[in-house]
């Protein structure tokens, strides 16, 4: 892919009228967050696999991470999980951080994994838990202040399994106010992302089991609550694209955890069953980014871009990279419509030239596009084989079995 490649795809795109010098500013903006338990061990509700190879402390995650970045220019954030990535000093953390060109990110509680939480966290019935993990959202505020970051983002896995076995309404009492005792906690410049999920690990009701609720939640907290869209997290068959909009009109989207799924919370590696629905938010993002109204142009712009993959068969920092360009090349494919003939064919009520203007970016080759971004920001052209072609995924099989693991 040369020169040549690229002056043919210009041209075609100028003829369309598309300004291909701001394309490839906004291509070059995208920053997407990636997580530290992508790096680490993970498996099926079955079994955790270990690989050789995987970092034993969140230290050598943020070095993965920083293989990332290294060869896409597009990752120079890392989300934290507490206490998986506990450490004594954070500033020490975040110190390691920045001397491999990155910052620490969200910092994501656990609200699921502590033998009390077994009747649900925040919802939990029993006021000492709910407390606990109250206290645990703090701590992880305080964290937030220690690294720098300005997200909280909050996964809850309350629910009950069976009809009855606790007061629906009442849990959403306490959660509200659980979430309330939070909210004040946090430091102006800082946002809670609410994020929801409809099922898992409970079966019969989910405590934050929707958008709405969520939304719901984010409402009655303030500003600084917004909703956490989680591709994964919907009932198949749900138009996730029109969540996005719908949040974004409202100003209450707050992030994303990006990844694919066939069936329930795979946490697969983005874009690999679901590639068109991923360009259809980036389609509802940029329109929005479109808006009239300054507030939604705001939301748009502001929104957190975050992976959240958990990767067991497959080696973590290729499929991490995977992702990112999966990411990259929907984004730019949205880019390449035209905005213009979408909305000439809307007041004219023509379905198929409305239709067409969005599916006919999503049909061109963005590969030129994205090797002359790379080139001019000085990274590899082709991120996945540059890092296929470096040594650091041998160097780390020193690190042996048995790493860092939810
Ligand atoms: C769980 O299903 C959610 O997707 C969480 O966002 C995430 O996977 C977990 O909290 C790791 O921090
Ligand atoms: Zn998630
Ligand atoms: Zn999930
Ligand atoms: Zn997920």
């Amino acid at each position: 892919m040369g020169i040549s490649a690229y002056t043919f795809f210009e041209q075609q795109q100028a003829d369309r009228g598309i300004d291909l010098e701001q394309v490839k500013q906004q291509i070059k903006a995208l920053k997407i967050e990636t997580p530290s338990w992508g790096y680490g061990d993970s498996g099926t509700r079955f079994k955790v696999f270990q690989q050789v190879g995987v970092p034993r402390n969140p230290f050598e995650k943020l070095e993965d991470a920083a293989q990332v970045h290294r060869v896409t220019g597009a990752c120079p954030s890392v989300a934290l999980h507490i206490p998986w990535d506990k450490v004594e000093n954070y500033d020490q953390l975040r110190s390691h951080a920045e001397s491999l060109g990155l910052t620490l990110g969200a910092i994501n509680p656990n609200l699921f994994q502590g033998d009390a939480y077994i009747f649900g966290s925040l919802c939990n019935s029993n006021e000492d838990i709910r407390l606990q993990a109250v206290n645990h959202v703090l701590e992880c505020v305080d964290i937030a202040r220690a690294t720098g970051s300005s997200l909280i983002s909050l996964w809850l896995a309350d629910g009950t399994n069976y009809p009855g076995q606790d007061n629906i309404r009442e849990r959403k009492h306490r959660l509200l106010s659980s979430l309330q005792k939070i909210y004040q906690a946090m430091d102006p410049h800082m946002r809670l992302l609410i994020e929801y999920k409809f099922f898992e690990p409970a079966f019969y009701h989910t405590d934050l089991g929707d958008w709405g609720m969520a939304y719901n939640m984010a409402l009655k907290l303030g500003e600084q609550a917004q909703v956490l869209v989680d591709t994964g997290h919907h009932a198949q068959g749900t138009n996730v694209e029109q969540i996005v909009a719908y949040l974004l009109d409202e100003q209450k989207l707050g992030g994303f955890h990006f990844n694919s799924r066939k069936y329930a919370d795979d946490d697969l590696i983005v874009g690999s069953t679901n590639p068109y629905e991923l360009f259809l938010i980036f389609y509802q993002i940029l329109d929005a980014s479109r808006a009239n109204d300054a507030g939604v142009r705001q939301t748009a712009a502001n929104i957190a871009y975050m992976i959240d993959q958990s990767h067991c068969i497959e080696p973590k920092i290729p499929a991490m990279i995977r992702s990112i360009l999966n990411v990259q090349t929907q984004f730019a494919k949205a880019l390449l419509i035209d905005f213009s003939a979408v909305k000439r064919a809307q007041e004219q009520q023509d379905v198929l030239a409305a239709e067409n203007a969005v599916r006919e970016a999503f049909e061109f080759d963005v590969t030129p596009l994205l090797y002359a971004v790379r080139e001019e920001i000085g990274v590899p052209v082709d991120p996945m084989r540059a890092y296929l072609q470096s040594d650091y995924g041998q160097r780390i099989l020193a690190r042996g079995k048995g790493g860092a693991s939810w």
